[in-house]
């Protein structure tokens, strides 16, 4: 009995290695698991579910594939793939999540997020998010042509590389406040997030109880999965082979 949480693998056609790696993951490790989460930016970028590309592609076959023998696979978004929607989802055998979803986990209820939303000192990046996360905006986006949407995905991405490699490192990691304000919103004791790219586990206090934070890692130089069986939380890596 073991469910599996991954977040941040990027995927992108640049970079086949990570696609090898995570459909290696997806056919040894996952089949035998109870369900597959990814918690946000399974891709470095999305341009719209009527733009496939050919990792996109191979990661709906092969999460259908999981779903065939039985492992059902859930996806809530990260601020790189926010713009998946339902079509794709669905040619993936994916199930869509809210961005704050409560999960029972052999019989633990643990909240679930990318983890984003947490980095609230980073002004300039929840303005930005603020705007992207606007209907009204992502439908704008969609109606463009699609290399008129690839332009704009890339600039977006050169000014955050350019944005975070001028902020510290600390306003880069979540708030605090936001975190505790995240637990005690739902009440819950476990929280599952990726995003940071600092794998990690961390303990502590809301409200006098003893809570956890759990950080997923990202898959640039290796993998990085987190495996609940009842009673154990392992966070481990996955070695690029
Ligand atoms: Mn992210």
């Amino acid at each position: 009995m073991t469910t599996l949480f991954i977040s941040d693998l990027h995927l992108d056609d640049r970079r086949p290695e990570t696609t090898a790696l995570f459909l290696d993951f997806l056919q040894r490790e996952a089949p035998a698991a109870d369900a597959l989460y990814i918690l946000g930016d399974l891709f470095e970028f999305w341009l719209g579910d009527d733009v496939p590309s050919r990792c996109s592609e191979q990661v709906a076959g092969a999460l259908v594939q999981l779903k065939d023998q039985g492992v059902p696979g859930y996806f809530l978004h990260g601020n790189r793939d926010f713009l998946l929607q339902q079509d794709y989802a669905s040619s993936a055998g994916l199930t869509m999540l809210p961005e704050e979803h409560v999960v029972d986990l052999y019989g633990e209820k643990v909240l679930l997020m990318h983890g984003d939303s947490l980095c609230t000192d980073d002004i300039p990046y929840q303005q930005f998010r603020a705007m992207v996360r606007n209907p009204a905006w992502q439908r704008d986006f969609l109606s463009r042509p699609p290399e008129e949407r690839l332009q704009i995905a890339l600039q977006a991405r050169d000014a955050s590389a350019e944005h975070k490699g001028n902020i510290s490192m600390d306003i880069m990691d979540v708030n605090q406040a936001e975190v505790i304000s995240a637990f005690e919103r739902h009440g819950l004791e476990r929280l599952i997030h990726g995003h940071t790219h600092r794998p990690a586990t961390h303990t502590l206090q809301v409200k006098g109880q003893a809570a956890q934070r759990i950080v997923l890692g990202d898959w640039y130089e290796q993998g990085s999965v987190l495996r609940v069986s009842p009673n154990q939380y392992e966070l481990a890596f996955l070695p690029a082979s």
